[in-house]
This record gives C-alpha cells, sequence and structure tokens, in this order.
C-alpha cells in the first residue's frame, strides 16, 4: 500500500507526514487523527535501525517497504529484523488482567495499542552529543547522550489508543529514549532505554517482554524467501537473545546475527538474570504477528512470564520469534520503571558476543545511562525508598532509593525486635537512584527491617525476609 512513496530521497525525518498519507490509505485516519507517525533511522555507527514513535522497530502499515529496519554493515543489503518491539502486562485494580502491546502490522488492523498523543511535539526528537534540547514531557534539559540520541514517547490511553475497541488500557506511558554511537567501541550497537510511568493504576505483578522477529538475510522483496531458516539462542550471562541466519536459503548467511540483551534498571545487573525468562516461537502460531498473536491478554501475559523458563536453544533453522521477559514488579502510581535494550551485532557471532560483553560492563565504555540517576526518576522527584527485589531474599538483594538533593544518608538493618544489627551506609549521596546490595551469607533467616534515615529529616522503614 506504499509503494508509492519514494522514502530513500530524504533523510532522517522521511517518515513524518509520509505515514498520515499512509494512514488515508489504509482507512484508519480517524482512528489516529492528528496523531504523527513518526519514523527515523540511527544511522552514525555500522547499525542502521529504524525507531518509531509507537514503539517497534518496524514501520506501521509499509510492507511493501523497499528500506530495510537493521541493515548491518552499512550498504550490505542485509536485514536483521521483521519486526520488535514491547509487551507490558499487569493487573489492575478491578483484577482485569491486560496486556499493551507495541505493534505494527496485523491483519485486522486493530491491534495498534500504543500511540503518541495528539500533540505536535510528539515525534522523535533527534539530539546530537553535546547538544540540549526542551522536551514537553522530560525533567529539565535533555542532554544528548550518544552521537546520536532519540527520544520519543507513547501511551495507550492517548486519544488514538483508545480508539481501538478491542483495548483496555492500563494506562501507561513510555518514554523512549535510543543511543547510537559513531566510535569504533560502540558502532555496533544501538541502545534502548525504556521509562514505563503508570499514571492512572496501582498495577500488579507487572511483567515486560521485547518481542523479536529476527529475520536475517540478504533483503529480498518477496519475505518468505528469508523467514524459513533463521533460529534463536540464548546467552543467559549475558541476558541475550541472538537470532541466527542459517547457511542455505535464497538469503544466503548473513555476516552478523542479531543480539537483544535486555537489562532492568531495578535489580542489580547480576539478579536481572534471575529474573529474566526467555522463550522463542510464543503463542500457538509461530508466523503470527506479535500483536496478535497469542491473540488474548491472558494469553500474552502467560507468554510474559514465559511460565518462568528459560527454554532450550532452538535447534532447527526453520524461522524464529522469541521473547526476552522479566518481573514481576508492583508499579504504583508515582514509580518509574525503566529498563535497557541493546541491539547487538557484529562481524559473526563470536564479534556479537564480543560487542555484548563489552556491555556487562557498561560503565568502562559507557556511562550515563547505565550508571547514573536515571531522568525520569527526576521526573518524579521525591526521596523514596523501595522495596527489596528479590524479596524474600535467598542469596542476595537489591534495596534501591532515591533522592532529590545531595545529602548524607543511612541505611540501617534492625531485626524483627527492633535491634539495630549493621549499617549499611551512611555516607553522602547526590541526587538520584542509589543502590545497596544485601548479602544474605551476613543474615540467619528471618524478618528484618531496614530505614532510610536522610540529613533533611525523611525517615521509612521497609520489611525484608531472608529465607536459607
Ligand atoms: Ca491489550
Ligand atoms: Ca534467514
Ligand atoms: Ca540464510
Amino acid at each position: 500500500m506504499f509503494s508509492e512513496c519514494k522514502y530513500r530521497s530524504t533523510p532522517v525525518s522521511r517518515w513524518v507526514g509520509v505515514w498520515l498519507v499512509g494512514l488515508a490509505f489504509s482507512g484508519n485516519m480517524s482512528v489516529a487523527q492528528g496523531t504523527i507517525f513518526d519514523g527515523k533511522y540511527h544511522d552514525v555507527g555500522k547499525v542502521r535501525l529504524l525507531i518509531t514513535n509507537f514503539g517497534t522497530l518496524f514501520p506501521r502499515g509499509s510492507v511493501d517497504t523497499e528500506e530495510l529496519n537493521c541493515e548491518y554493515p552499512p550498504n550490505s543489503g542485509e536485514e536483521h529484523i521483521s519486526e520488535a518491539g514491547l509487551w507490558i502486562g499487569g493487573i489492575t485494580p478491578d483484577n482485569d488482567t491486560l496486556v499493551s502491546v507495541t505493534s505494527s502490522w496485523n491483519p485486522f488492523m486493530t491491534d495498534y495499542e500504543f500511540y503518541a498523543s495528539e500533540e505536535p511535539w510528539d515525534t522523535i526528537w533527534v539530539i546530537e552529543r553535546g547538544n540540549t534540547a526542551h522536551i514537553p514531557y522530560w525533567p529539565g534539559p535533555y542532554v544528548a547522550f550518544s552521537n546520536q540520541d532519540f527520544v520519543c514517547r507513547y501511551s495507550d490511553y492517548s486519544k488514538a489508543a483508545l480508539a481501538n475497541p478491542d483495548h483496555k488500557p492500563l494506562y501507561i506511558d513510555v518514554i523512549q529514549t535510543s543511543y547510537a554511537w559513531s566510535s569504533v567501541l560502540l558502532e555496533d550497537i544501538i541502545v534502548l532505554s525504556f521509562y514505563v510511568i503508570p499514571t492512572r493504576w496501582d498495577l500488579k505483578k507487572v511483567y515486560f517482554t521485547y518481542w523479536v522477529v529476527p529475520e536475517i538475510g540478504l533483503y529480498c522483496r518477496n519475505l518468505d524467501c528469508y523467514r524459513p531458516d533463521d533460529k534463536a539462542l540464548f546467552y543467559g550471562k549475558l541476558n541475550m537473545g541472538v537470532g541466527v541466519d542459517g547457511p542455505d536459503g535464497s538469503d544466503g548467511q548473513a555476516i552478523s546475527p542479531i543480539g537483544f540483551q535486555i537489562f532492568p534498571d531495578m535489580a542489580d545487573k547480576y539478579l536481572a538474570a534471575d529474573s529474566i525468562s526467555w522463550t522463542f516461537k510464543y503463542g500457538d502460531n509461530r508466523y503470527g504477528p506479535p500483536g496478535i498473536v497469542p491473540r488474548y491478554d491472558s494469553e500474552k501475559y502467560r507468554e510474559l512470564m514465559a511460565k518462568g523458563e528459560i527454554m532450550e536453544n532452538q535447534a532447527d533453522y526453520e524461522g524464529t520469534h522469541f521473547v526476552l521477559s522479566f518481573g514481576p514488579y508492583n508499579l504504583n502510581v508515582g514509580d518509574t520503571l525503566s529498563f535497557k535494550v541493546a541491539v547487538v551485532l557484529g562481524e559473526g557471532l563470536d564479534d556479537l558476543i564480543s560487542n555484548a560483553n563489552g556491555l556487562l560492563y557498561p560503565t568502562d565504555i559507557c556511562p550515563g545511562p547505565w550508571g547514573g540517576p536515571g531522568p525520569a526518576d527526576a521526573a518524579h522527584f521525591q526521596i523514596q525508598l523501595f522495596q527489596n527485589f528479590p524479596n524474600p531474599v535467598k542469596s542476595a538483594s537489591v534495596i534501591r532509593y532515591r533522592l532529590s538533593d545531595p545529602e548524607n544518608v543511612s541505611i540501617d538493618i534492625y531485626d524483627a525486635t527492633g535491634r539495630r544489627i549493621r549499617s549499611l551506609i551512611n555516607a553522602r549521596r547526590e541526587p538520584g537512584s542509589h543502590r545497596v546490595l544485601i548479602d544474605a551469607l551476613e543474615y540467619t533467616s528471618g524478618v528484618y527491617f531496614y530505614r532510610l534515615r536522610t540529613q533533611s529529616g525523611y525517615r521509612e522503614t521497609k520489611k525484608m525476609v531472608i529465607i536459607k
């Protein structure tokens, strides 16, 4: 339906406007009136990756496009992504189990659940290193972190999303930033950061999933020619699912597989892997579009949890899609949960893994998004002590807290009788998010309390349970 559009003629912002025209062709103009669909390419490193302002790595409706969604290396003509995006599931105060899905295509044209608002600025912002932007929903000036930062926002309750008759929203905002670098160290990687913000309800048992349909190989107009010979592998220590192209097929054998690493920010990076599950060929129909497979929210929610399993690697090159999930968290209004997804490529699987390994110690090469206070924290700028995760504690756990100003803070541990048994910190800290590690080896099994105290007079106590 988009064959008359010539995308190649204009750089970065080529799809603004074009997609509005496309909507008219799709007959959906009334649904999304005023919403501007935006798609831009990260193109400063070796990965040329499409980002959209509704959360997918695939352009809406443009199955006929001649553009690649993720080309690597440059000018190779090798495609790596058919589609990818988010599922976010949780339980509302009314005990509805809902999943909101970023989607870009399905045969019924009804399942879009995230859209930008109708504000004219709710497109993809492009900010280059050294530059600052004033983005209406960003707390304070946005300062670019990478050579090419993209920032956008989408919601599952925006006017266009609510126009979808099949959709019941969780009422969440997602602010998405993505980063691309031109330096040799990071040119094979794009990092996406997601800040998930509940706006109406305190949500229980919230799971987060990144879904991926890798279709890897020399690009061909007929999608079926490279669909059938890919498979998926999981690298648990790297929090990474990888799509690999088989040696056969009319698409040749791609130079690079494609890896997706998921990093929950709420937990310590080493604990995060414990909460991550992985499955491939989710749902009953392995070729169905992720927006509708599985069809119902309750089924999607089960797949979000992936039944708590880490699946075996896929044995055969027969086509694949996979999900990386983590959770659950109770996410209250006023909380922001953030996590990152790194899209990693390389000159072959060994090089890809080497690139992904670099990100396990990201502060060496990649300060900022991993190490520092998150911007969404600043959006809810208040002192707060969070429930330790995981809890109960079997081996290790993380206590996270947040400060609004630089000040002296202490966190002490008390036993069930109220006796102070340990001081975790007593030091000056900067504004933003901080973490303290709990090692269960240092405690006997039982109930404990931890108390945050600040110089400014803030006090908060929470309970944790050690079970060994
Ligand atoms: Ca839904
Ligand atoms: Ca293939
Ligand atoms: Ca192949």
